[in-house]
């Protein structure tokens, strides 16, 4: 197994000579160490099943199960489905997911550390995901704003993100989004989070969950959450990572923000991710 760092200033390692259904233990933490140093990790060239995937993130840490089945994959709840293709004239998972600036599980009292991706079917238009360090984008902040979310508090609420579903039929919006809103309650998390190993700062807020600061008022958090959007996603800022087949991408939530293309043709288009559980904190508190 060989971990070869991206040029200079990209985020990302990739790693070759592993065949991912040959993992051994000692691997497996040599590919933890590497996602906390590098942020994100390439695989090239892969083609596990879905039984052989799963129990390669097993080696990883601990796979979770999404908290909305409709994400599900029929036999294997641990993979969380982005597809628009029928299978056996059947709706499979959601289509469209993550397009915009998120980390996943955000608005959860405990985030994904880690999330891996497997696209089972490319579309040829366009496949990205696009990624953003906020490390550095912490260490880059204006010092007038990182005056104003230093010991603040940031409000991430996933109810704007909820996608209709069947059952949705004939019920209002408002009935809708209080029953989500029962199910994802608004919380908090510090909007500057530690890494709980290397002590690395990052800015832990997303224009696609964070609504807010703590202790701010509406018309404040409005300017300041405009503000803090365009900078944190301005270009210079934004890595693009272009899909071949065969390519598994596992990169670290507390260090990056990430955002689905969209599928400009719809054509079909389909992935397999997994959430894992690392058993760190995900934060230092
Ligand atoms: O459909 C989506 O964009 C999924 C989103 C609401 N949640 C992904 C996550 O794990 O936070
Ligand atoms: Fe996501």
């Amino acid at each position: 197994m060989k971990i070869q760092p991206l040029s200079p200033g990209r985020i990302g390692a990739e790693i070759s000579q592993l065949d991912l259904r040959a993992t051994t233990a000692e691997d497996a933490k040599r590919i933890r160490q590497a996602i906390y140093e590098h942020k994100l990790v390439i695989f090239h060239g892969q083609s596990p099943s879905p039984e052989e995937y799963i129990e390669f993130s097993r080696k990883i840490g601990r796979p979770q199960v999404y908290f909305q089945q409709n994400y599900h994959h029929p036999k294997y709840p641990e993979l969380f489905v982005s597809s628009n293709v029928l299978e056996d004239g059947k709706k499979v998972g959601v289509s469209g997911t993550g397009r915009y600036w998120h980390t996943d599980y955000q608005f959860f009292q405990e985030p994904l550390p880690l999330v891996m991706v497997y696209p089972q079917i490319l579309p040829t238009a366009k496949r990205e995901t696009y990624f953003i360090d906020m490390q550095r984008v912490y260490e880059a902040l204006p010092a007038e704003l990182r005056a104003l979310v230093e010991g603040r508090r940031a409000i991430q609420e996933g109810k704007w993100r909820y996608k209709i579903t069947p059952e949705d039929i004939d019920k209002a919006l408002v009935d809708i989004v209080a029953a989500v809103e029962k199910q994802v309650p608004a919380i908090t998390h510090p909007a500057v989070i530690e890494h709980p190993l290397t002590g690395r700062k990052s800015l832990y807020v997303s224009s696609g969950f964070t609504t807010g600061l703590e202790g701010l008022s509406h018309e404040e958090n409005r300017a300041l959450m405009a503000k803090l959007f365009a900078f944190i996603e301005q270009d210079a800022h934004v890595q693009t990572y272009s899909y071949q087949p065969g390519d598994i991408l596992l990169w670290e939530n507390r260090a990056l923000l990430h955002k689905a293309s969209d599928n400009p043709l719809g054509e079909p288009s389909k992935s397999y991710r997994i959430g894992i559980y690392d058993e760190l904190p995900f934060y230092k508190s």
